[in-house]
């Protein structure tokens, strides 16, 4: 019932609605209505209430809270079904275990905080309280697992997208899971995967976004690679939007591909804003470290580097890091 108030007062933006509208389009006592309002202007909620007129919405918070966000992202598929923590170790962790458990296809878990936040490769993502966007989709495509990288390229373009609606140009993508702004990295992306030998069970895609983060409270050898939407913008930007922004943009991308078998729209994204293609980059290994140019990006999503041979070799994304010869980048 509270959902149907949020609901109904998000839709009417800057518009009264009386007490007795809300109670009729929704079925309870306007003492109920009431009540519920109550409830909001706790959580944080601003609305106006006056006398014969009724109620309106004047500002929300920026929390990720499940209702708010579903009302937010108004999706049939990816984002359906959001749950919503305060803190949890990891939300590509809780949602394998969701998937295993049958959770369906688009189900989205998001936190406010991970204690265990995880990268690739063991290694470990920072996601402070209240500032980032620390969520993981489940996906049930029916591919192979070799084509499970071709989730992360789809991942990437959506995030790109959804990032440069919101604050433009200067958003790149750096292969195979890095978003970018000004050289830094804003955003990485874990793909996870539960699969047999010739099909997947589900996908985990986990997106970390730096968005209201103080990079300087990053431990010393992440602050020097990182950066936030806030420290490039100078303003406190809204989670909630950027989420719908990308959920939006993800789906398109997901739908192309999984109904469509479509993935040239996502790869055109990933090329065209590629902050890796065309530059010369140390490519490293568990075995080795090698210098060579990025030239391409594959229909699956791999990169073609050419080495000092002139040969185009292909390197497979998962466990490789890229940097720039100086920088990040
Ligand atoms: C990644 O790994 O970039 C994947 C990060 C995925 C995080 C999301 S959050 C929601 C979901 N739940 C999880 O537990 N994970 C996913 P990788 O390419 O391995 O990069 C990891 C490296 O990035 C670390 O070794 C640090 O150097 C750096 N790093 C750690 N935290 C960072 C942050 N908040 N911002 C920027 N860089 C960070």
């Amino acid at each position: 019932m509270k959902r149907a108030v949020l609901e109904a007062l998000k839709k009417n933006k800057d518009i009264f609605i009386s007490g007795e509208e809300l109670s009729k389009k929704i079925g309870v006592t306007r003492t109920a209505v009431w009540k519920h309002i109550k409830q909001l202007k706790e959580e944080g909620y601003e609305i106006e209430s006056v006398s014969r007129k009724g109620y309106r919405m004047i500002k929300e918070p920026d929390t990720l809270d499940a209702n708010a966000l579903e009302i937010e992202v108004a999706s049939k598929h990816i984002g359906r079904k959001i749950h919503h923590f305060e803190s949890i170790d990891s939300t590509n962790t809780l949602a394998k275990k969701m998937a295993a458990e049958g959770a369906p296809e688009g189900t989205v878990i998001i936190a406010e905080e991970q204690t265990g936040g995880r990268g690739r490769l063991g290694r470990t993502w920072e996601s402070p309280k209240g500032t980032g966007i620390w969520m993981s989709i489940i996906l049930r495509p029916n591919i192979v697992p070799t084509e499970a990288t071709k989730i992360t390229q789809i991942t990437a373009a959506a995030v790109a997208m959804g990032l440069r609606s919101i604050i433009g140009d200067d958003v790149g993508i750096k292969w195979p899971n890095d978003i970018i702004i000004h050289k830094k990295k804003t955003c990485g992306i874990l793909t996870e995967m539960s699969a047999e030998l010739n099909s997947v069970n589900y996908i985990v895609v986990g997106i970390g976004i730096n968005v209201n983060v103080d990079p300087n409270e990053f431990p010393e050898e992440v602050r020097g690679v990182a950066t936030s939407i806030k420290a490039y913008t100078g303003m406190i930007v809204s989670r909630k939007n950027i989420v719908k922004e990308i959920l939006h943009a993800f789906e398109d991308l997901y739908l192309d591909f999984i109904e469509k078998n479509h993935i040239e729209k996502s790869m055109e994204i990933c090329k065209k804003y590629s902050v890796t293609l065309g530059k010369q980059v140390k490519i490293r290994t568990r075995q080795k470290e090698v210098i060579a140019e990025a030239v391409d990006l594959t229909e699956d999503g791999q990169l073609l580097i050419k080495n000092e041979l002139g040969e185009i070799e292909k390197v497979l994304s998962g466990e490789v890091s890229v940097r720039g010869l100086t920088d990040y980048v």
